[in-house]
């Protein structure tokens, strides 16, 4: 059995993975284990369960069965099974990008909602590409416009979704020419259901276009709609310090834990937590206050806007049950584990509850959040946690003493105003840098935890890697929270392992090597702050002319996959740890390493050394640099000391 070193990289988790041993408690390490070895016909994408005439699969050595009872080869096979992936990861980001527009529709049209319009610049931003007419009109007729407009988004049947014409022309023109220009979220989610149906579409490459298109509806559609909503709901993120680690939960107060990704519901119980009523409460049941900390995007959200500490990622959720100091676990939708209720219930006092009418489990409470009534059902889930509070066994108290500061709230409207100064915000300081050579390129890494890869070591030595060779990054979801907690997230940690041209901006503008841009739904800032790149002029005309890459090197969720895709069809080279599950169809796999770039500019590549693949990104950017004919760089990369 692995160690818990081997597990994970940090020190807070792996103390947390000994207690779970000692205490025979089970965590999803152990549970992949236990799942050794596990269906080799799923990992290499050539089982079909789409009809009962099945399940199928295909032999793929070649001696039995080549095609399943209805014909279908592994090529259709693997690209039905993969585009449903991506249908998923769509379907999660952009159904949390409806809520969001929901609540804004009720914070522009109810006099008692508990929400207001925090951001009017951004309001007027989205109004004008979502062609919102705001001459003459208060903000609460615009907001409630925006909001109707951008739900139309969703179910939008004809003509192309307004938010990707923010893409650079060129890339437009791209994608119309592919026939791969989406056009409503939803439509394209249920175009790949349709054509993964039996007996619609058996061509891997008519049904790969379908899955780059619902990607782009993901990406520069829901998600980007999740995103810009939120700002102008809760404020657009500006660099705020935080902290993160198990280490911020406080064994003297309530601990209350937001786990899960929507934050129309955690910024509500921000506001909560806040409230002297609730605090008297929790001090009169023993405690010294409240704490809230965030968990995965929940967490990421609350930190953006309100420098709420997160207590962990994704492979950090039971770990934080196990500190005995977690009094109410609240989820709500995506990346929340059913194994929670077995943990909080044997082990705990835990009181563990949902919130989504969209995600509920069997043992946990559920007080179901709706936009009308936010503030009173946020107030009622904290009234959860000093109630559980009172069951609390203090002899099963165990916290890492492990936090660490960072600076989060970095956005493509922010990285423009710090990098040209407030009264010349623009992109061209960035962009001088590219090309002088003092800066490499750009990177997002980004995505998951996933327990076959020690936790967060492939984010840490790639982000690592990068900076090193002067390439600015970007991050997002439970990858920024990995940087986090190793320190990355300072401005001080330019001088330890950045390269010395990235070292020189950094020290410049005063930020951390490694930007924090918020939650996965996130991810569109990045296309956006590429946009603007190539909109400053100097980079190219298209996406895939930036000296720019992007990876997920700890990638599990189909919401990943989703991600993937649309950087890829946005024309970004990305890489991904281990690989899709492709394998097994020989003609589907090598379209996705070379044909798909013909189409779209962009490329994948699959590499699980996070320095290998941080290389294979740098490879890239040099490549760019050469092709935009941009000089040396100013500087080699530094040393590390090794360890
Ligand atoms: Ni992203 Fe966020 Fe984390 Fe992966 Fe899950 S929390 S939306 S899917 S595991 S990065």
């Amino acid at each position: 059995m692995a160690e818990p070193k081997d597990k994970a990289a940090n020190a807070a988790s792996q103390e947390m993975l000994e207690v779970a041993a000692s205490g025979g408690m089970e965590t999803a390490w152990d549970r992949l284990e236990a799942m050794q070895p596990q269906c080799g016909f799923g990992e290499l994408g050539i089982c079909c369960r789409n009809c009962s005439m099945g399940p199928c699969r295909i032999d793929p050595f070649g001696d039995g069965p080549q095609r399943g009872v209805c014909g279908a080869d592994a090529n259709t096979i693997a690209a039905r099974n993969l585009i449903r992936m991506i249908a998923g990861g769509a379907a999660a980001h952009s159904d949390h990008g409806r809520d969001v527009a929901n609540a804004l529709l009720d914070a522009a049209s109810n006099p008692d909602s508990d929400y207001e319009i925090k951001d009017e610049i951004k309001l007027h931003e989205v109004a004008k590409y979502l062609q919102v007419e705001t001459e003459g009109k208060d903000k609460l007729q615009i907001a409630r416009e925006v909001a109707e407009t951008a739900l139309g988004q969703f179910g939008q049947q004809e003509g192309e979704l307004l938010s990707a014409l923010q893409a650079p022309e060129a890339r437009i023109e791209r994608w119309r020419e592919a026939g791969i220009m989406p056009r409503g979220v939803d439509r394209e989610i249920v175009e790949i259901m349709h054509r993964t149906h039996i007996g619609v579409d058996a061509d891997y490459e008519n049904l790969m276009k379908q899955g780059l298109r619902a990607a782009l509806s993901d990406g520069w559609g829901g998600s980007m709609l999740a995103t810009d909503l939120q700002d102008i709901l809760f404020g657009g993120p500006t660099p705020i310090r935080g902290k993160t680690n198990l280490g911020v939960l406080e064994a003297d107060k309530v601990n209350i834990v937001v786990h899960g990704h929507e934050p129309a519901l955690s910024e509500m119980i921000v506001e909560a937590v806040r409230e002297d009523e609730l605090i008297e409460e929790a001090k009169a049941a023993g405690a010294k206050g409240i704490n809230l900390v965030g968990m995965c995007c929940t967490a990421n959200e609350i930190l953006m806007r309100q420098g709420i500490p997160a207590a962990g990622s994704f492979l950090q959720q039971e770990l934080g049950v196990m500190t005995g100091a977690v009094d109410a676990m609240i989820v709500d939708v995506q990346c929340w584990m059913p194994a929670l209720v077995e943990l909080c219930d044997t082990f705990f006092h835990t009181e563990l509850t949902t919130t989504s009418p969209k995600g509920k489990v069997r043992g946990a409470h559920h007080i179901e959040f709706h936009e009308d009534r936010a503030l009173e059902i946020a107030r009622e889930l904290v009234h959860t946690g000093i109630e559980a509070y009172k069951q609390r066994d203090a002899s099963k108290v165990h916290i890492p003493d492990d936090q660490t500061d960072l600076i989060a709230g970095f956005t493509a409207e922010y990285v423009f105003e710090m990098l040209g100064g407030r009264f010349h915000p623009s992109y061209r300081p960035l962009n001088d840098g590219v090309i002088a050579g003092r800066l490499r390129g750009v990177a997002g890494v980004v995505g998951c935890e996933n327990p076959k890869v020690r936790e967060g070591y492939n984010h840490v030595e790639m982000i690592k890697e990068l900076i090193r060779n002067d390439v600015l990054v970007l991050t997002t979801g439970c990858s920024a929270l990995a940087a986090a907690r190793d320190g990355m997230m300072t401005p001080e940690a330019a001088f330890k392992v950045a390269g010395k041209g990235l070292q020189e901006i950094c020290e410049a503008v005063g930020t951390p090597p490694v930007l924090h841009l918020g939650s996965c739904v996130d991810n569109s800032r990045i296309l956006m702050a590429a946009t603007q790149m190539v909109k400053e002029g100097g980079l190219g005309e298209d996406l895939s002319d930036l000296p720019a890459a992007g990876a997920a090197p700890e990638w599990m969720s189909e919401k990943a996959v989703s991600i993937g895709w649309y950087f890829v069809a946005s024309g970004v080279f990305t890489v991904f740890d281990r690989t899709m599950p492709t394998l097994g169809a020989p003609d589907l796999h090598q379209y996705i390493l070379e044909d798909v770039g013909e189409i779209v500019g962009g490329k994948w590549a699959f590499e699980s050394d996070p320095v290998a693949a941080a290389h294979l990104m740098i490879d890239h950017i040099n490549e760019r640099r050469e092709a935009l004919k941009l000089g040396p760089m100013m500087y080699e990369p530094v040393e590390v000391a090794a360890g």
